[in-house]
């Protein structure tokens, strides 16, 4: 078999798309607490503090802050490895900016991972999955002011320092890149609690955050080998790959060009410091990014021991004037958009599982570090049948052709792989839309887009074949 005995099989979530208990023992609002829910196709709404009468799905999300105990029993029973979540940062620090930490917050923390290793099931955490204390955006404008740095550094050293001996994954910020360009108000939003306003420059602002949340990864990499120097610490980064629509060598540039708004930031997750091309994009820009050389020693300091990254879908860009239907990209200069070697999912997301293999190449040639999928997943329609089962054989058949993939890219091309945690292990928020009906678990949760249902968890086919995969350590 291709993977090592050791191979860590096992699922993802998030806390803020499955905890709930939003405002219970002490926790504080965070900037995922003001998104309300969104549909297929439709944006969610980023709110000055929470507004009566709106829907806030993270509210309860599946209500796991009271459930772990039964999901845990049943990520047991499908044979889990490794369980990824993160912790909620204003369950510990309410504000971001309080003298001392929430111990509610931390209990339950000890509490969570007491029960998964009790299950023989490793934790592995983010440290900020798409939620920043909502009071850090208010007074200090979220990561494009470097105060934010000591605060997540803080509160990253309490829990590592707290969990030291219960915890040895760990990865600092989820998706980093996924704010590249500062086109998307949700991603500046989730990632860096910055909201824009009319005549910014949002590249530039979200460079400058994105460079001090990377400084911050560095200093907390650096610290987490210092409270446990068995600690493993990586970077999470969303590997979307850019592919050139066409053998026109124009388009070979423009996605490589595409690509660099991923690499930026695994450059210097990686290799510890900033790679040329985005210093002359900077300059070709005059953008004034703020950094120091102490800050540049720090990075050199805190490069990552593993890549963490999510895989759902393939881009292509083209410079062919005349293709219709594409949307231009502001960040890789080029026009994105589908491929017609493949079918896109019921929310667009053009599937594609040799892509897994090109990713895990590309990423494991550049950098040599191990490599660790922890995303992968299909957000699809389920239907409960009247006998309460659900044939998501869909699911199977997208979860089977990446493995295949992941299989190829250790066996054959030599890739070194830590671990596979598909998305959404049990029907979870979806980040995107805040819906529940884009469901990717194996493990169905009774509970509508708006917010209607039992919160009953049952079995999907796909827990049976999920299961019988992690026995025999891969697709027989
Ligand atoms: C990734 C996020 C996850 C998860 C996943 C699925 O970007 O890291 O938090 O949400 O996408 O996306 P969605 O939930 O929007 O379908």
């Amino acid at each position: 078999m291709p993977f090592k005995q050791d191979f860590l099989w096992g699922g993802a979530v998030a806390a803020h798309q499955i905890e709930g208990a939003y405002n219970k023992d002490g926790r504080g609002l965070s900037t995922a607490d003001v998104m309300t829910g969104g549909a297929n196709g439709v944006d969610r709404e980023i709110t000055k503090g929470v507004v009566a009468g709106k829907y806030y799905p993270n509210h309860e999300a599946i209500n796991f802050y009271y459930h772990y105990k039964e999901d845990i029993a049943l990520f047991k029973e499908l044979g889990l490895k490794a369980f990824r979540t993160s912790i909620s940062w204003s369950r510990i620090f309410p504000n971001g900016d309080d003298e001392i930490a929430n111990e509610a917050g931390l209990a339950f923390y000890d509490r969570l991972f007491d029960e998964l290793n009790e299950a023989g099931i490793v934790p592995v955490i983010t440290l900020s999955h798409f939620e920043i204390p909502y009071h850090l955006y208010e007074a200090y404008g979220g990561f494009k002011n470097k105060k934010l740095i000591d605060f997540y550094v803080k509160y990253a050293e309490t829990v590592m320092r707290r969990y030291k001996d219960k915890v040895k994954y760990w990865m600092t910020f989820n998706e980093i890149n996924n704010q590249a360009g500062g086109d998307w108000d949700i991603h500046a939003w989730c990632n860096s609690a910055v909201q824009f306003v009319a005549d910014d420059n949002r590249e530039e602002i979200i460079y400058q955050a994105s460079l001090n949340e990377l400084i911050a990864s560095a200093k907390v990499v650096k610290l987490g080998h210092e409270i446990n120097p068995n600690f493993q610490i990586g970077c999470m980064m969303a590997y979307v790959p850019v592919y050139p629509y066409s053998a026109n060598p124009s388009d070979q540039i423009a996605a490589i060009k595409a690509m660099d708004g991923r690499y930026f930031y695994s450059d210097i997750h990686v290799r510890g410091k900033i790679p040329r091309y985005v210093l002359n994009y900077w300059k070709e820009h005059d953008y004034r990014i703020d950094y120091s050389q102490e800050e540049l020693e720090i990075l050199k300091a805190g490069t990552v021991d593993y890549i963490g990254f999510s895989y759902y879908m393939s881009d292509a860009v083209t410079e062919i004037a005349e293709l219709d239907g594409w949307k231009y990209s502001k960040f890789s200069q080029a026009k994105i958009s589908k491929n017609p070697y493949i079918h896109a999912s019921d929310w667009g997301w053009q599937i594609d599982p040799v892509g897994l293999r090109y990713v895990l190449n590309s990423v494991y040639e550049r950098y040599e570090k191990p490599l660790f999928v922890v995303e992968n997943g299909l957000g699809a329609y389920d239907k409960l049948e009247t006998d309460g089962s659900i044939h998501d054989t869909y699911r199977i058949k997208y979860l089977q052709e990446h493995i295949k993939q992941m299989e190829l890219a250790v066996d054959e091309d030599g890739v070194e792989l830590i671990g596979y945690t598909p998305w959404g292990i049990i029907d979870i928020v979806s980040f995107g839309s805040g819906e529940m009906e884009k469901r990717y678990g194996m493990i169905y949760v009774d509970k509508d887009n708006e917010g209607k249902g039992t919160l009953k968890r049952s079995k999907k086919d796909s827990f049976n074949w999920y299961q019988t995969v992690i026995k025999n350590n891969g697709l027989t």
